[in-house]
């Protein structure tokens, strides 16, 4: 074990980065007050109200952080969304118990520039909407404290505004061009800590397969004499493996190496982790911090494949935006959690964190989950921008790579995405675009050489990077997904570490095709947007990566719905719905599709859980498709065996898990079983007559829960028979005593949406007498009272 004092350009290089240690005081959830508009100082945020008047304008409102202001006009069919300015401010109570100690308050995430003022100082300012910051109050609270009239008006308690500004700068990252809302506000968690004057800041772990030895990086928060003892405890068995203790004399800087013996190695299978914990103890200080690291070697063969501790591993990747529905950016916890628990539950190994660096406890939980990670900063399209512009660049890169440095699942930092879309400036300079591409490039080995560095799509930069995903959409954008193997083959052999970012397609959740399914050839650009189509196209693609030897991975776009600004025509308007879960995790039909590839715990799911309705002539033959990852199922329908089949992942579709079946007109029940036991069950109505046009809707009402009803139409011709093919815009509204549940960029919370066969919905809430909810599709208005 050596210990030595070191000042290595990782630790200069990242001098103002100061990662959370000591004492936190709480995260600061509650009493916080937004106002949706500018001020023109910090003191009006504190403005006394008129004695005797009770009006109080502006207007602030109580919410909880974090808090995203874009929650609900992100998918607002009828409006843009809000960027501009916003104001929170909030009183707290500080009482340090540190004698000479810091207060800090910790930002984890603040949309996309923000300031931080103590009654009318300012203290800190911070540019970039994904980067964890700080604001050191100290001096300014003890400033506050000295003037006595204003502390006895707040009652002691320190007034704090954070102006948030998420209005357009060209001269910043990410650009508007980008297929993705820029969202504002304190969207991730905020901490206040006590810091000792002597804590530690940096603490980086580097583990080393070979020796089983944690390189500790440390850098304290000023010279300091007194002793720091690490501890590692292992995740597995839960006990230390190793311990040491060190004197400090004066030094600032410190590397340690700590010994594991026989470490038991990480991997997506196995994501073993190890604790590093680290007091230090100085004069009457203490401070402590505790980090995980996990020991994994991995490899990108040149022209493939990719190795996982010298192993081959096939990357079974997706992508993932931080955006919810109803929340927008500040997705609580225990939505994350589930979100990557399904993403695990799919069978994913790998994810690309697009287009930005995402919250801490996403990065958690892809170690603990065994999710091998790429993430990225937002240098995404519209071009290069000045010094302002690349400074912020730089600094979310430095930012990005220190705050995510011991995260064992993080593989690849990616430096853009899509950077040869020009538009955000006069001038789109290839060179220029080089130049500070291989500037990112070398800052990011500079600050981490164990990792590799990536770019999705910008051709002319191909070279730079250590790994490089073009842009293959067959069946989507281009091409046909037939196209596949031979595209993909391709890249293989031209770019040297080639990985497979981006590829799918949208998918309307609810809308189904009926005919030849399995028809590949129509796979033209754009598909229908069926469920249907997608499901096919994922079927097709998945089934060819398994027989590609030399392919190191993909990711296909996206798991989830997301909201975007690009998109205000789509069937759910300013909705990207490429994921595989609608925006609020409700699986559809392709989710089962990845589950069935690679999932390893069984399963089975007859295709059509949202077709309540199939169609054709009366004793035609329809397809019914069966996802499991079993050895075998039998169909049945109207408790009719159908056979049984076997899987065979050489087959498509459905890995052969296909039957042809000849449904009675009306209600039909279908049923497999698989040889591992599990069973899935599906009712679906057989409709045998033609329809015409639309001229009416049907109305239903179903109670969801308590006071949360579904509301749903289904357009119909003039004999009723309903139209199972339709796309007409459907617009929902509410009155009286009802309410939607709208602006959730989802299947049942969007008041504007396109019919999917024919049908749409929305969730409504229904309390006290006459509640009004109403469709309008053109001439036709359905009202339920
Ligand atoms: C691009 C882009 C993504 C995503 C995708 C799409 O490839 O990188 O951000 O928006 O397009 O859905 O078209």
């Amino acid at each position: 074990m050596a210990s030595q004092f070191r000042k290595d350009t990782l630790l200069s290089v990242l001098f103002f980065v100061l990662m959370g240690s000591s004492v936190s005081a709480g995260t600061l959830i509650s009493h916080w007050q937004f106002l949706r508009e500018d001020l023109s100082s910090p003191w009006e945020a504190f403005r006394p109200a008129k004695a005797g008047k009770p009006e109080s304008v502006p207007l602030w409102t109580d919410v909880k952080v974090p808090h995203c202001w874009n929650a609900e006009d992100a998918v607002d069919p009828d409006a843009n969304y809000y960027e501009g300015v916003g104001w929170y401010r909030t009183f707290l109570s500080i009482d340090n118990p540190y004698k000479e100690g810091r207060t800090v308050l910790h930002f984890q995430g603040t949309g996309q520039r923000a300031k931080v003022y103590v009654y009318r100082q300012w203290v800190a300012s911070h540019i970039g909407g994904y980067d964890e910051w700080e604001a050191d109050i100290t001096e300014a609270v003890a400033a506050f404290r000295k003037d006595t009239a204003t502390v006895r008006r707040f009652n002691g308690r320190i007034p704090i505004a954070v102006r948030c500004d998420n209005s357009r700068d060209v001269e910043t990252i990410p650009s508007d061009m980008s297929d993705f809302t820029i969202y504002g506000g304190i969207y991730r968690p905020v901490e206040l800590f006590y810091r000792p004057k002597h804590y530690i800041g940096l603490f980086h772990l580097t583990p080393e397969v070979k020796t089983g030895l944690i390189r500790c990086d440390i850098r304290l928060s000023v010279p300091t004499t007194g002793q720091i003892e690490f501890y590692v405890k292992s995740g597995k068995s839960g006990k230390n493996v190793a311990h040491t203790s060190w004197p400090l004399n004066g030094q600032k800087c410190l590397t340690v190496g700590l010994k594991v013996k026989k470490p038991e190695l990480w991997s997506t299978d196995n994501p073993n982790l190890y604790t590093v914990h680290a007091i230090l103890t100085t004069g009457g200080d203490r401070d402590e911090v505790s980090e995980q690291t996990g020991f994994r070697g991995f490899r990108f063969a040149d022209h493939g494949p990719f190795f996982l501790n010298g192993k081959r591993l096939l990357l079974q990747g997706t992508h993932r935006h931080e955006d919810h529905a109803g929340v927008g950016a500040a997705v609580p916890d225990s939505v994350t959690l589930r979100e990557m628990r399904m993403i695990k539950d799919m069978g994913a190994n790998f994810i690309r964190l697009a287009h930005y660096q995402q919250s801490e406890r996403v990065l958690d939980l892809c170690d603990s989950l065994g999710i091998l990670v790429w993430e990225e900063i937002p240098w995404c399209r519209g071009g290069l921008g000045g010094d302002r512009y690349k400074a912020q660049a730089k600094r979310m890169l430095a930012n990005m790579i220190a705050q995510h440095y011991n995260h064992p699942s993080v593989i690849l930092w990616g430096l853009g995405n899509e950077n040869d879309w020009p538009g955000d400036f006069d001038t789109f300079n290839k060179d220029s675009i080089r130049a500070f591409m291989s500037e990112l490039n070398e800052e990011a080995h500079t600050l981490d050489p164990s990792r590799k560095t990536v770019i999705r799509r910008c051709e002319f930069c191909s070279d730079i990077p250590d790994v490089y995903s073009p842009s293959i959409w067959p069946g989507w954008y281009s091409g046909n997904m037939r196209d596949y193997r031979s595209m993909t083959e391709r890249a293989i052999n031209r770019y040297p570490h080639f990985l497979h970012a981006e590829w799918g397609g949208d998918s309307h959740a609810g809308r189904h095709a009926e005919g030849d399914v399995t028809n590949i050839d129509r796979g033209d650009a754009n598909g229908d947007w069926s469920e249907t189509y997608m499901v096919n196209l994922f079927d097709w693609v998945l089934h060819e990566q398994q027989t590609m030897p030399n392919l190191t991975g993909t990711a296909f776009w996206t798991f989830k719905d997301f909201a975007t600004p690009l998109r205000p025509d789509n069937p759910i308007p300013y909705v990207n719905q490429k994921g595989v879960v609608e925006r609020d995790l409700t699986p559809k039909e392709s989710f089962f599709v990845f589950q069935a590839y690679w999932a390893k715990k069984p399963m089975v799911h007859i295709y059509g859980h949202s077709w309540p309705i199939r169609w054709g002539k009366a004793g035609e033959e329809r397809q019914v498709f069966v996802y499991s990852n079993c050895r075998s199922a039998e169909l049945f329908v109207n408790g009719v065996s159908m056979g049984a089949r076997k899987r065979d992942a050489r087959r498509f579709p459905a890995m052969g898990l296909v039957w042809n079946v000849k449904y009675k007109p009306g209600r039909n029940t279908l049923k497999v079983v698989t040889s591992a036991g599990l069973s899935d069950s599906i009712t679906q109505y057989y409709e045998t007559r033609q329809w015409g046009e639309p001229v009416r809707m049907e109305m239903q009402l179903k109670q969801i829960k308590d006071d949360e009803w579904l509301f749903s139409v289904q357009l119909c011709d003039a004999k009723g028979v309903p139209c199972l093919d339709a796309r007409n815009w459907i617009t929902f509204s509410a009155a009286g005593n009802a309410r939607l549940i709208d602006n959730m960029g989802t299947n049942t919370g969007s008041r504007r949406i396109q019919a999917a066969n024919g049908r749409a919905s929305i969730k409504v809430r229904l309390s006290g007498k006459e509640p009004v909810v109403a469709a309008v599709c053109g001439k036709m208005v359905a009202i339920m009272k």
